[in-house]
């Protein structure tokens, strides 16, 4: 009954809820994806008036399969490290075409999309300077927390603890990962701009609501999406949306949003679950003993506590 309830609360209908698909299916995600999901949730959420520049990632492979494509919106394939810049030459230069007259003054969405190397890391200065510059941008990491295209290597935003293929796990570094996952969407909102959240599709009308707002705004906006990503995370593939609940119900992944400067927790459990329960069954997390368990848990309580009074909230459901 418990878990009935539980599974309402995540799953709220959302009334007119896009029925179109911009993302076709038959692409070569791994099953159980997560991020394909956001994906797909993001594009509905903007509509077809979009302009998409994307780095290279999980996301352009498994879509782009020369000369297929499985976009059903102008897309534009780009390096790395340039999704920001990209986008940022778009809007610009749709500016100036409507500015002369040359297209029709109409609503149209530059969105920037990257994975978590490709925003975190080498696509970090771009992504700087579209915000710093004001660009009316919306900007969407999806981060499943490595370099997972190119076989699961660290990024910024691995977190602390995970083993990866370039932060394996053993005698020399038993935790793994020995940094803490880089906070981007802080780092996002600390550019001033009108807004930065955090989303996660398992929360999936959190997530079309936060793109809506990020599509209203006059300016540059930054939506952080945890995307669980199944073959690097070694989970079965039907449990990624177990663990994208699980990831913020332990406050590893906090839901929040920064409005106009204005910080606000989304979703604030009544207790947080702890760590344990988020890395049980995942291999990625397998050789963490307790000791390590109870040293991060501590960080994330502690980070988690910073959050709540940054917000001031008295709780959500
Ligand atoms: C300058 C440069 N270095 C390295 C690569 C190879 N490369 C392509 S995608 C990728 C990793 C992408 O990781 P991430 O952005 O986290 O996206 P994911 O694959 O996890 O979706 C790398 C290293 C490249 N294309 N360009
Ligand atoms: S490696 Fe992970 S993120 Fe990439 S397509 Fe497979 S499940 Fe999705």
């Amino acid at each position: 009954m418990a878990e009935e309830a539980d599974k309402k609360k995540v799953l709220k209908p959302l009334k007119n809820f896009p029925t179109e698909e911009y993302l076709n299916s038959g692409h070569r995600a791994c099953q159980g994806c997560a991020e394909v999901l956001a994906v797909r949730h993001v594009l509905k959420a903007i509509g077809p008036d979009m302009v998409l520049a994307m780095a290279t990632g999980c996301m352009e492979i498994i879509s782009s399969p020369y000369p297929l494509t499985s976009w059903n919106v102008p897309w534009i394939h780009v390096a790395f490290e340039n999704a920001a810049a990209v986008a940022s030459g778009v809007e610009s230069g749709l500016k100036a075409l409507r500015r002369k007259g040359r297209i029709p003054d109409r609503d149209l969405t530059v969105v920037a999309m990257g994975g978590d190397g490709g925003t975190s890391d080498i696509g970090f200065q771009a992504l700087s300077g579209m915000m710093e510059r004001g660009h009316k941008v919306i900007y969407v990491c999806v981060d499943n927390e490595a370099y997972m295209n190119t076989g699961v290597q660290r990024s910024s935003s691995t977190p602390f603890g995970a083993t990866t293929t370039t932060s394996p796990a053993g005698k020399v570094t038993p935790s793994g990962q020995t940094t803490w996952k880089k906070d981007m969407t802080a780092i996002a909102a600390a550019h001033g701009i009108p807004y930065a959240a955090t989303a996660c599709p398992t929360f999936y009308t959190d997530l079309i609501k936060k793109i809506q707002k990020a599509k209203a705004v006059n300016g540059p906006s930054y939506i952080h999406v945890l995307s669980v990503c199944p073959t690097g995370w070694r989970i079965p593939p039907e449990k990624a949306i177990e663990y994208g609940k699980l990831a913020v119900d332990s406050g590893i992944f906090p839901l929040y949003e920064v409005e106009a400067g204005q910080w606000k927790l989304n979703r604030k459990p009544k207790q947080l679950m702890p760590v344990a329960e988020y890395f049980k069954g995942q291999g990625r997390y397998r050789h963490l003993e307790e000791k390590l368990t109870t040293y991060i848990q501590g960080r994330i309580t502690e980070r988690w506590e910073q959050l709540v009074q940054r917000c001031g909230a008295d709780g959500d459901k």
